[in-house]
């Protein structure tokens, strides 16, 4: 059964915009990831203390059949393909792509190499307003509210809605086929994670 997963997005390299939008079909070309829904893109102030251009942050919600560690490897391999270099990052610091798994359906996780929730969702504004935005009801799997910490956070700056991506490969899953009973059909049909992205797979995460 596919997991409802929120993936977070930022850059400030580049063309911003472009790399967000060539990112989530990236991710969606995986046989593995569905990309169900996608946030605002948002101008946010850098956060973390380096001097630094604005970044574009987005968070895209998901349905994969991917492990957790095998998702971060999807996530760290897109990164690279958009130009990130570890090596020569400073932490914090600029980056072309920033992909994080944010949550994982209910999963809580504290490895070495990988922690779930991500460990500074509540602290970051960039991540929460987008992440509201496809989560609207969303809860931590420890039972807080996204609202809850979001009302934490206030007042919140430096975060501006820059556009709604018109197309996007959510939205290509939400189109129907054309023909009379096509729609309903593949409504009907909607077994492979690929369907509204608003059902029961939305994760236990929605409340
Ligand atoms: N890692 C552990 N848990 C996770 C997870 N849930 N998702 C490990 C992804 N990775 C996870 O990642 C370092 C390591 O974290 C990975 O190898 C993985 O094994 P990283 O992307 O280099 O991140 P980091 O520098 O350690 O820190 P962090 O907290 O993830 O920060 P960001 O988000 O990468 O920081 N300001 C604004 N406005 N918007 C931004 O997007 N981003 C950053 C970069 C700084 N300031 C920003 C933004
Ligand atoms: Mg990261």
């Amino acid at each position: 059964m596919p997991v409802r997963v929120a993936i977070g997005m930022g850059t400030n390299v580049g063309d911003r915009l472009a790399t967000i939008e060539a990112a989530l079909w990236t991710l969606d070309e995986a046989d593995e990831i569905a990309v169900a829904d996608v946030s605002g893109v948002w101008e946010t102030a850098p956060w973390g203390g380096v001097d630094q251009a604005s970044y574009l942050n987005a968070v895209a919600l998901a349905d994969t059949t991917l492990s957790p560690h095998a998702l971060l490897a999807d996530l760290q391999a897109t990164e690279a393909a958009f130009g990130r270099d570890r090596p020569r990052e400073v932490r914090w610091g600029p980056r072309t792509l920033d992909l994080d798994i944010l949550l994982y359906g209910d999963l809580e996780l504290a490895e070495d190499d990988l922690v779930i929730p991500h460990p500074r969702l509540v602290e970051r504004a960039f991540v929460l307003v987008p992440l509201l935005e496809v989560l609207p009801g969303g809860t931590l799997p420890d039972g807080t509210r996204l609202t809850a910490a979001m009302t934490a956070l206030a007042p919140v700056e430096g975060i501006d809605l820059h556009v709604r991506l018109a197309d996007h490969p959510g939205r290509r899953h939400l189109q129907r086929p054309d023909g009379p009973s096509g729609g309903a059909a593949w409504l009907a049909a909607d077994g492979d994670g690929r369907g509204d992205g608003r059902g029961d797979g939305r994760g236990a995460s929605e409340v």
